[in-house]
């Protein structure tokens, strides 16, 4: 999953658009994905699950937090989330499928609160970076 310049050009682009709002989406990505999907929930059960909870906003924004990070190090996704990737690959150990519907709730969210913003290209560019975050995050696996 090579990212061209003008995938990261897109992506520094809408998440600069997004600013600030990152983890209400991060949150609202996360209680889809639960709604819709719901055997992610398994790997929450010391979680409440229900869209707008305590639990839900933190994790909306660890996860928010996270994907910036791999933004502002757009050259090197693998280093700046390799810690991440460590405890993804070593305890929590998520099956790699559900990767993608996570990326599939967050491309959502964002076509509703940025419509505008998310031409054909942008929405392309955003699937292939969180295509390679979820790479990251399970490359350790073994
Ligand atoms: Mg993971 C923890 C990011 C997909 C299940 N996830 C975390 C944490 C971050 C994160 C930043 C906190 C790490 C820490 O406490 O040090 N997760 C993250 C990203 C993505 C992702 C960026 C994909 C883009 N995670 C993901 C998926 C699942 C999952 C698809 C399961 C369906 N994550 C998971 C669980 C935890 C984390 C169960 C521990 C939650 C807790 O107990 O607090």
């Amino acid at each position: 999953m090579v990212l061209s310049a003008s995938d990261k050009t897109n992506v520094k682009g809408i998440f600069a658009k997004i600013g600030g709002q990152a983890d209400d989406y991060g949150a609202e990505t996360l209680a889809r994905m639960f709604a819709t999907y719901p055997q992610t929930k398994t790997y929450f059960p010391h979680f409440d699950v229900s869209a707008g909870s305590a639990q839900v906003k933190a994790h909306g924004k660890k996860v928010a937090g996270a994907l910036i990070e791999a933004v502002n190090h757009i050259d090197d996704i693998a280093g700046a989330l390799s810690k991440l990737s460590d405890l993804h690959a070593q305890k929590l150990r998520v099956d790699p499928v559900n990767f993608k519907l996570l990326g599939q709730c967050f491309l959502v969210v964002v076509a509703i609160h940025q419509a505008a913003a998310l031409t054909p290209e942008v929405h392309a560019s955003l699937d292939k970076f969180l295509c390679a975050v979820g790479n990251v995050l399970t490359a350790k696996y073994r």
